[in-house]
């Protein structure tokens, strides 16, 4: 196959690079994070999208390598910005963790060493795990959050609402944060608005199992300001930044706020 022995390659010439989408606190919209979201730079096609090489890259297992990089460079990035930024001007990064990872034995040393070599701060960094990942085993998936936890880096889970099963998820598995899938954030304040209903819903849920909310995909003024009206604390979205290059989205963040 032409995509796997491409991306076979990358892996070995290191194509990969890492964009950043700001996380926002919404009232008033200030920046508190990033989430690392990783790119392929290709010799001849230039700039490609995760969804065009992700699956590939976790069919065939190098998503442990490429995920290992973007671990590493997220957390050198961020370490670096946050050790000449002020107290209160730090930065948390949000790193995603495919279910492939779990699989792989290092994982937790793996991160114990990132966390060492580049002076990133456990509880600012923030992984982020999807529902099916962890349906895929739940009981591995249950011993391999704790062991994270135990690190004292923060878990959320990643597209809520989207899974199945996810109520039980929630209680048995150690989150700190929920993120709000975007395709609930699409609806909000348009004509019938269930998905108001729906992400009043969670946010009472998430607050009586002391959680924090992260709203993705938000787009409009009308989204943010619902948002806002129902207490959700913190977002991402088109609204405030796409993702782009660390430098550019911090300071362009910075600029608008
Ligand atoms: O950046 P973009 O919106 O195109 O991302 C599309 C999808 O790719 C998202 O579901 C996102 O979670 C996934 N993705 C992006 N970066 C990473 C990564 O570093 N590791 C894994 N496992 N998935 C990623
Ligand atoms: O699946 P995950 O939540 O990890 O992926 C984040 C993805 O969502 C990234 O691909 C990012 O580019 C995309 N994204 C971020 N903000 C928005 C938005 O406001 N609208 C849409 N449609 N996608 C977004
Ligand atoms: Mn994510
Ligand atoms: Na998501």
């Amino acid at each position: 196959l032409a995509l796997e022995t491409d991306l076979r390659k990358a892996v070995e010439r290191h194509e990969f690079e890492v964009h950043y989408q700001p996380i926002l606190s919404l009232a008033p919209s200030l920046i508190v994070g990033v989430e690392a979201l990783v790119r392929w730079r290709h010799p001849t096609r230039g700039l490609i999208a995760p969804m065009e090489f992700v699956p590939m890259a976790e069919e065939t297992g190098l998503i442990v390598d490429i995920g290992g990089f973007v671990l590493a460079e997220a957390c050198r990035r961020v370490a670096a910005f946050n050790a000449q930024a002020g107290p209160k001007e730090t930065l948390f990064v949000s790193v995603n963790l495919s279910v492939r990872q779990f699989d792989h034995e290092g994982l937790v040393d793996d991160i114990r060493r990132v966390l060492a070599d580049t002076g990133m701060a456990p509880e600012l960094l923030k992984l982020e795990v999807t529902e099916s990942a962890i349906a895929a085993n739940p009981g591995q998936a249950a011993l391999l959050l704790e062991s994270l936890r135990e690190l004292g880096v923060g878990l959320s889970m990643d597209d809520f609402g989207t899974g199945y099963s996810s109520l039980s998820h929630l209680h048995a598995f150690p989150f700190d944060t929920l993120k709000i899938d975007r395709s609930f954030i699409s609806g909000l304040g348009q004509i019938g608005d269930k998905n108001g209903k729906i992400v009043h819903s969670i946010l009472a849920l998430a607050k009586n199992l002391d959680m924090s909310v992260i709203a993705e995909g938000i787009e409009t003024d009308v989204q943010w300001e619902r948002l806002v009206d129902m207490d959700c604390r913190l977002g991402q979205g088109y609204r405030f930044a796409r993702p782009g290059p660390f430098e550019s989205v911090v300071d362009g963040a910075a600029a608008r706020s």
